[in-house]
């Protein structure tokens, strides 16, 4: 006889209680709760987590209502190598995604997840991705055996009872995900602070609608809310449904003349999506707004214009880097507390620090492995890829059309990455085609924000390399035919843009953060058609003269240098490209062939 399991909490969602019960079997935790959201429930967590070692309260004349988590050091970031798509036939997950039959894949983590949960609780987290007034919700359900991934899943995204009741009432499909972190209990064994399994999965089943995610307790491998579902599966949805689910921010841009325009920008991980989304200009008169920092949900609205709307309900947003000379609203951000701070490191009086917060690190601090760290330690005090996670809400800056299930209209798409060389600071594309050529070969030198090799250049399409549920040929053509099936005059204007391109002797061109906004200008008097551009065999360049670096301390010649196309770096980049689109064989979109053709045309015209 089968002993019943305590549960807390139920739902009338037929399916979805058969689906709890089937995992708890399998699963075996000691007890099943249905997360509702509520204050005192996320108290309790908190306290729960404090008690297990998990969380350390910070003080609250430091950061209020926030916690410091340290995690297991091998489970630091995104495991790519460990992600799948396992749609039922192999070509629909592309050459760029690992793939494994479905039925196969089940055979193999079904095992794993038998027991996986045994000695702790149960917890099943009913959420929406975007506003639960949208005209379509987009609802989903993470079962996971993992209390710190309830605490960030409820500043993350919109949870809990409200939510259950309105998919009850619609009988609603959602996504079904489903985490276990992997570390059962025996009776009497005491757990961990970071409880997590050395054998890793994050996997898909796009047409399925479901996600299994074993072994870690990481952001992005296990908040599934977050990359798996809003980008992963979204982008199936999108891909059916015919909209776009992209690894973009998107900023509320107001201009001296009180013109508004929203502007999305697609950087990959770690690259600066966050600190654009939160950019204060450093131009006179200029205004920034935050919408979104990392993922956009963009459909066409009836008039023609293409709609983004920001699916989360909080950041995750890298630590290292962010201060009051970089990112001042992001430190006015988590000032205001109700945020977790994993990886990075404790400072002795109760508050958090990170390389680049201030200038000078304290005397003395609590390291990201918990140990005792001053300036003369070796290695940095704070994991590169640490993050702070925290309500969206309490960002100074948040737009007001935040809140609006219709999202903002674009105007413009930027497209960006980490690049030394060749990358100039901005160029605007010819037409949709061509951007979408650009943006599906950007490159970027990749970052901590995964594990593997940092620094190296890879090629990024769109920033979703790690994060298109399907064929990557077949989401170009997506991109292509919503480009032709739309009224040209309406489609946002494309860019690339490269803050991070470097002088000879290894500094940067660019000073970047608030200083970005002066390329934002040059982009809304673009759209605007203010001005003139520079015709290249790349795309638009700015006259020099028409970027804005009044009060810019800085070398002309790095300005000039930072903007330069130079013709030798692209001929080199022309086989990468090359190389890179052979990896999609006759798959690749012609469109996209011939944009390589007529680039190559022009580099030889020079
Ligand atoms: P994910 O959350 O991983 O998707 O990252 P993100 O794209 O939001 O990147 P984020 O804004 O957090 O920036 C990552 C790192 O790049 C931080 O260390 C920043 O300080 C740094 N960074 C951001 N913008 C700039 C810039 O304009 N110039 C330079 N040099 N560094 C920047
Ligand atoms: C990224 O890596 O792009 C992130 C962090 O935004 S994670 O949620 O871990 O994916
Ligand atoms: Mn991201």
């Amino acid at each position: 006889m089968q002993q019943q399991m305590q549960t807390t909490g139920g739902t009338t969602h037929a399916e979805l209680d058969a689906w709890v019960k089937e995992v708890a079997a399998h699963t075996r935790p000691d007890r099943v709760v249905w997360v509702t959201g509520s204050d005192e429930e996320i108290e309790q967590i908190n306290a729960e987590l404090v008690a297990a070692g998990t969380f350390t309260k910070l003080a609250e004349d430091k950061k209020p209502n926030s916690y410091h988590a340290l995690s297991d050091p091998q489970d630091v970031a995104r495991v790519e190598d460990r992600t799948y798509i396992c749609s039922v036939e192999e070509k629909d997950a592309g050459p760029t995604n690992n793939w494994m039959d479905p039925q196969e894949m089940k055979d193999l983590l079904w095992p794993l997840f038998e027991g996986s949960m045994a000695g702790r609780t149960m917890y099943v987290i009913p959420f929406v991705m975007g506003h639960l007034e949208a005209d379509d919700p987009k609802f989903g359900v993470e079962i996971t055996d993992s209390a710190y991934v309830v605490a960030s899943m409820r500043i993350m995204a919109r949870i809990g009872t409200n939510i259950l009741r309105v998919m009850e009432e619609k009988q609603a499909p959602y996504v079904k995900g489903l985490h276990s972190v992997g570390a059962p209990l025996a009776e009497g064994q005491e757990d961990v602070p970071w409880p997590c399994n050395e054998t890793k999965y994050i996997v898909h089943f796009p047409e399925e609608l479901a996600i299994w995610s074993y072994g870690s307790g990481y952001g992005g491998n296990a908040l599934l809310g977050k990359k798996c579902y809003a980008l992963r599966i979204a982008s199936v949805m999108a891909r059916d449904e015919g909209w776009l689910a992209e690894h973009m921010l998107i900023l509320k841009l107001t201009s001296p003349q009180d013109e508004v325009h929203y502007i999305a920008a697609s950087f990959p991980s770690a690259c600066g999506k966050t600190n654009l989304a939160m950019i204060q200009p450093t131009i006179p008169g200029w205004k920034a707004e935050l919408v979104g920092d990392d993922i956009a949900w963009m459909r066409f609205g009836e008039d023609g214009r293409l709609y983004a709307v920001n699916p989360e309900f909080g950041l995750f947003g890298v630590a290292p880097g962010t201060g009051r000379s970089t990112n001042p609203v992001a430190m006015d951000t988590i000032e205001r507390g109700n945020s977790i701070f994993t990886n990075v490191a404790r400072t002795l009086d109760g508050d958090v620090w990170w390389e680049g917060m201030t200038d000078e690190p304290p005397a003395e601090l609590v390291d990201w492995h918990g140990e005792r760290w001053t300036p003369e330690s070796e290695g940095p005090s704070s994991h590169p890829n640490s993050r702070f996670c925290t309500p969206i809400r309490q960002v100074p800056t948040i737009a007001d059309e935040y809140d609006d299930p219709r999202g903002v209209p674009i105007s413009a798409i930027m497209f960006g990455g980490r690049r030394k060389t060749t990358i100039p600071l901005v160029t605007e594309s010819r037409d949709w085609q061509h951007g979408t050529f650009i943006a599906s070969t950007l490159s970027s030198e990749t970052t901590a924000a995964a594990t593997g090799a940092v620094g190296v250049v890879r090629r990024d399409p769109m920033a979703m390399l790690p994060f298109m549920g399907y064929n990557a040929s077949d989401y170009f053509a997506h991109w292509l035919e919503l480009g032709k099936s739309a009224d040209a005059s309406k489609l946002p204007k494309i860019f690339l843009v490269n803050w991070f391109r470097r002088g000879d002797d290894g500094r940067f061109l660019w000073p970047g953060f608030g200083e970005n906004s002066r390329v934002l200008k040059w982009m809304v008097e673009r759209i605007e058609g203010r001005v003139d551009a520079t015709e290249s065999p790349i795309g638009y360049l700015p006259h020099p003269e028409d970027l804005d670096i009044d009060g810019l301390s800085l070398p002309e010649e790095d300005v000039t240098a930072a903007l330069a196309f130079d013709p030798e770096e692209w001929e080199a980049e022309v086989p990468l490209i090359k190389e890179w689109f052979e990896k999609f064989g006759e798959e690749l979109p012609a469109a996209l062939r011939d944009e390589l053709a007529i680039l190559e045309q022009r580099l030889a015209g020079q």
